[in-house]
């Protein structure tokens, strides 16, 4: 009997003594967040930084979206964005998780971190979606500061345009290895699981530089630049973001895994319809798709070569990978 006891409270202390460092490395086991294009990998990292730590994919992409949006020099996002075609910097931004929560802001100016205020529009309003002005006076009440956003790199680049004044919405050169080039579109678009299994998606852009005042891209539209479902997974999209409007694109990813397509299958099925529907401007146009399903696959698809990614969980921080793409060289 003794023995009995004995052997079993050895059992217990055994099984705590284990317990132990696997309730110690939940923190980070099965998380990951997947970004955008290079700049992607410091967004990660900063995500990493909560998830790692055991937070919630909600805080991981707002973390790494905020670093986008203030760390870098990073012509399509944040305060260092291009402006307008009137010298405005407008900023879209949207977050979600996987419960169906989300908050966004569109052409939002002299406010730092708009995924910041998106969220503030889901916590703590009955909408989604505010925009310009409204968005502004929200963020304010809700102790934003304003500040003057337009850096002189941008105004000069502005201002450069301003002599042709020509608006092309061009396919992004490749990046790769080229951080702070003069592609005219690029947007961090995240999406994090956590070591519960929870997901969480945030999106944040500059938009089109040189766009008519008051566009507004997909990047703050949910369904379209960013979706999240923890049945499913989550998708979010870069590039031009009326394509991915007119298709509600990021939802369609998400429906497409839901009816049993990997990330990647998804990501390709969605670039294939876009493609059966405008034919000719998908030769000109970059779309990306970055999707992430609650089993933590990761896929992407683009519709020109250049596209790239960023991949970080408990294993690797600075994964860069290419996306498959349907037109192999940059025009055709
Ligand atoms: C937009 N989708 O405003 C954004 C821009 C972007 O890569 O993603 N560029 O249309």
């Amino acid at each position: 009997m003794t023995d009995r006891r004995q052997f079993l409270q050895a059992g217990a202390l055994a099984a705590g003594a284990l317990a132990l460092p696997r309730a110690r490395a939940q923190g980070s086991n099965g998380a990951r967040v997947v970004s955008t294009w290079d700049f992607g990998v410091g967004a990660n990292q900063a995500a990493w930084a909560v998830l790692s730590g055991g937070g919630s994919a909600l805080d991981a992409v707002e973390a790494g979206a905020r670093w986008a949006e203030s760390e870098l020099c990073n012509p399509t996002v944040g305060r260092c964005g291009n402006p307008d075609r009137d010298g405005v910097l407008s900023l879209d931004a949207s977050i979600m998780d996987g419960d169906g929560r989300c908050g966004s802001v569109a052409a939002l100016t002299d406010i730092l971190h708009p995924v910041s205020v998106a969220r503030k529009v889901m916590e703590n309003t009955p909408h989604v979606m505010l925009v310009g002005e409204g968005a502004q006076q929200f963020a304010v009440a809700q102790g934003f500061e304003r500040q003057r956003l337009l850096t002189p790199a941008a105004e000069k680049a502005w201002r450069d345009w301003l002599k042709t004044a020509q608006y092309t919405r061009e396919i992004n050169v490749e990046r790769r290895g080229r951080p702070g080039d003069s592609s005219n579109h690029d947007t961090l678009g995240m999406l994090a699981i956590d070591a519960t299994g929870r997901l969480a998606g945030a999106c944040t852009t500059s938009g089109m530089a040189w766009k008519l005042h008051g566009r507004v891209g997909d990047s703050p539209i949910i369904g379209a630049g960013l979706y999240v479902d923890n049945e499913v997974g989550g998708a979010t999209a870069s590039g031009v973001g009326e394509e991915m409007m007119r298709n509600a694109a990021s939802f369609l990813v998400v429906e497409l895994m839901r009816q049993g397509r990997s990330p990647a299958e998804a990501c390709r099925e969605a670039i294939a319809r876009l493609v059966r529907k405008r034919p000719e401007a998908s030769k000109t146009l970059q779309v990306c798709f970055l999707a992430l399903d609650k089993h933590g696959q990761v896929g992407a698809y683009a519709l020109h070569r250049g596209f790239v990614f960023a991949v970080c969980d408990k294993d690797r921080q600075d994964d860069l990978r290419d996306s498959a793409s349907v037109y192999r060289s940059e025009q055709t």
